[in-house]
């Protein structure tokens, strides 16, 4: 029998409301069934934001100093429970130990960061402008807020969000990925040993069309944060902007790295490397263009073929294995429709494009790290999100043209330029159109207490992240304090 996973609503953990449950399963190895999880209803979300409704009237009055001390013990049996999460990860998601390790670690740093943030939610005053006055503004927090998630970042992107959320006074609803359920209940489960009362953080599992629209529907829930594809975002947009609630979005990229003829070469072939293969190039930050100058166009490609021919493809709990599987068969199915667009437009796949062979490879959904030269910016592949293994390398012929193909996609998440020419980096700097551009490093790494999200259709201008978050998870009170001892009115000619 599989082991039968629970969500947690209102304190205890419970089936959902009409007993129907969907399967986990390991996208390295198919027949590796995890266990099942609740495929939930909107009654399920009904009482999750009650309940998260509910206790919100006690939470929000505990003083945030307290509530980061819980988002602190939440890190610290995170740090002791690493290895064996790393581990869960890897099995229901596939990225090797190692960046399952750092995923964990994303979350610890969150939760150090926010547990002092608790005591740091600066308000600002200034003067008012009649006598015996005072101004003061503050932060407080929204109510209840629907969270949903993707599968490519199980621990940290919950954590980038729940725990500021829970610093600033917030309660959640929160719908993980149905390809990383597990995760997500470790990290529920530390919250509660960590601390969290009864209803604050509730976890309802199921599908985005029924549990995640629950969310964003239900009247209760006051703020939705949303990480995934442009499609899905744009309508939980709609559906909150139609209620007239918050939304923070972060969505789709097409993530480039330029590199210049001054850079440093074998710096720039591990950044790509890593930027584009990493995560198996599941990441919303993962390098999926390459902008090469002429001058070092062929020469460069050589030797990223080279490199990317001793990439070890398998398992990732299997030590020495760098490349995971794809999450599952509908998303491999998409990489190959989008290799066949990229040979039908006339580009030229120099390595990988396909299945790999291999006896240990066969039940699970991997896909060959691939390279498409001759791109032109405006095909397809230089254009759309494929979200897996596959990079397209463009050339480039100065610095401004770089920076103009870097910037000619709609979205605009992270970005990278490799040179030594100090000039040159900082009109990148300036001009590239991301919400994070990197210096001599590739598109991925992001750091948790800075600010994380992209521009144009990559989000809503919100971000994750630093002490950003908190524009997001409160809102602002204005108070104004006369002690004149007579109506003095603001704005009148006196
Ligand atoms: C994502 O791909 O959705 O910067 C998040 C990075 C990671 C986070 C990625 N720290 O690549």
């Amino acid at each position: 029998m599989p082991q039968k996973f629970q969500n947690y609503i209102d304190g205890l953990w419970c089936d959902s409301s009409d007993m129907g449950t969907f399967e986990n399963r390991n996208p390295a190895n198919w027949n590796d069934l995890i266990g099942t999880f609740p495929l939930s209803t909107s009654q399920d979300v009904d009482r999750a934001a009650n309940s998260a409704a509910n206790a919100f009237k006690k939470w929000r009055l505990l003083p945030a100093p307290a509530r980061g001390e819980i988002c602190r013990k939440a890190g610290e049996i995170m740090l002791l429970r690493k290895d064996e999460i790393a581990a869960i990860m890897t099995r229901e998601m596939g990225k090797p130990l190692a960046e399952t390790k750092g995923d964990v670690q994303e979350g610890i740093d969150t939760a150090f960061y926010c547990g002092t943030e608790g005591r740091r939610l600066f308000g600002i005053n200034t003067p008012s402008e009649l006598p015996n006055k005072m101004n003061l503004s503050f932060r407080v927090p929204i109510g209840v807020c629907g969270l949903i998630t993707p599968w490519n970042f199980p621990m940290a992107i919950p954590t980038w969000n729940i725990f500021p959320g829970l610093v600033a006074g917030n309660t959640f609803v929160f719908k993980p990925a149905e390809d990383t359920p597990h995760t997500a209940n470790i990290l529920v489960e530390i919250l509660i040993e960590a601390g969290v009362p009864q209803g604050v953080l509730n976890i309802v599992h199921g599908a985005g069309t029924t549990v995640g629209a629950a969310i964003v529907e239900h009247p209760l829930v006051q703020a939705v944060s949303f990480t995934g594809s442009t499609k899905t975002g744009k309508t939980v947009a709609e559906q909150c902007g139609t209620r007239a609630k918050h939304v923070c979005l972060e969505m789709g990229g097409k993530n480039a790295q330029i590199v210049m003829p001054d850079a440093d070469m074998e710096l720039a072939l591990h950044g790509v490397l890593w930027g584009a293969f990493g995560t198996t190039g599941q990441r919303c930050t993962a390098t999926s263009r390459l902008i090469l100058h002429e001058a070092i166009y062929d020469s460069f490609i050589d030797k990223l073929k080279s490199q990317v021919a001793t990439l070890k493809i398998g398992d990732g709990s299997i030590g020495g294995n760098q490349v995971g599987p794809i999450i599952n068969e509908k998303q491999r199915r998409n990489i190959e429709r989008y290799v066949k667009i990229g040979i039908d437009e006339g580009a030229n796949c120099i390595i990988g494009g396909s299945i790999p062979k291999g006896a240990d490879l066969e039940n699970g959904w991997f896909f060959e790290p691939t390279i498409f030269t001759d791109v032109t910016p405006n095909m397809t592949i230089a254009q759309e999100e494929i979200f897996g293994p596959v990079l397209s390398v463009i050339k480039c012929t100065s610095l401004e043209e770089a920076i103009e193909i870097s910037n000619g996609v709609i979205y605009g998440l992270s970005s990278s330029i490799y040179t030594r020419d100090i000039n040159a980096a900082m009109v990148a700097v300036r001009d590239i159109e991301a919400g994070i551009t990197y210096v001599n490093a590739p598109t991925i790494g992001a750091e948790a207490h800075m600010p994380f999200g992209g521009v144009k259709a990559t989000g809503n201008g919100h971000r994750e992240g630093g002490w950003t978050v908190f524009d997001f998870y409160t809102e602002w009170k204005s108070v104004y304090i006369d002690f004149s001892g007579h109506l003095q009115r603001a704005q009148i000619d006196n």
